[in-house]
């Protein structure tokens, strides 16, 4: 017997910004999944932040399932409605994907935060992005020469 009630209304809990729920959310909406959402207010967090597993979110709720980390996440909702490749090399070539992007967020992210982007942002303009960018189109590249998604 599952365990999980698969029929329940899926619940995301995030900040009100798109962030690391955004794909969660375009994945719910693209499925026409129902869903709802608690978009947790700077007032409301540190009160909700001791009773979460992580103390972070995204969380996402499924019935009696509690999820947390946004990768993982994605790789749930992407199993659940199929959107993970048909066999194991597809599956794998998603999870370059899905990789390659996290690394290009903590680099952008990282980026963004640094306390010394005023100083570092020519460079990064010039240097860093370019590099950054010319990845993702190898990505795109080396997928779109093999037909299938
Ligand atoms: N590895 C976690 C990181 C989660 C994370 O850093 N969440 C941030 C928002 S994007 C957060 O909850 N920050 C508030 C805090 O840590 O107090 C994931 O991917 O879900």
């Amino acid at each position: 017997m599952n365990k999980h009630n698969k029929s329940a209304i899926p619940k995301l809990t995030y900040f009100a910004v798109r962030g690391r729920a955004e794909v969660i959310r375009l994945l719910l909406e693209e499925t026409g999944t129902e869903y709802t959402e608690h978009r947790v207010s700077l007032e409301e967090w540190p009160v909700l932040k001791p009773t979460l597993a992580f103390g972070q979110l995204p969380l996402y709720e499924e019935g009696d399932l509690v999820l947390n980390q946004s990768q993982a996440i994605y790789r749930h909702l992407a199993r659940k409605f199929n959107l993970y490749g048909s066999n194991e090399q597809e599956r794998t070539r998603c999870d370059i994907v899905q990789e390659t992007f996290v690394e290009a967020q903590q680099n952008i992210g990282g980026f963004f935060w640094n306390p010394e982007f005023a100083k570092l942002r020519d460079n990064y303009e010039a240097v860093e992005l370019p590099a950054l960018l010319e990845r993702l189109l190898k990505l795109y590249k080396l997928n779109s020469s093999n037909s299938g998604y």
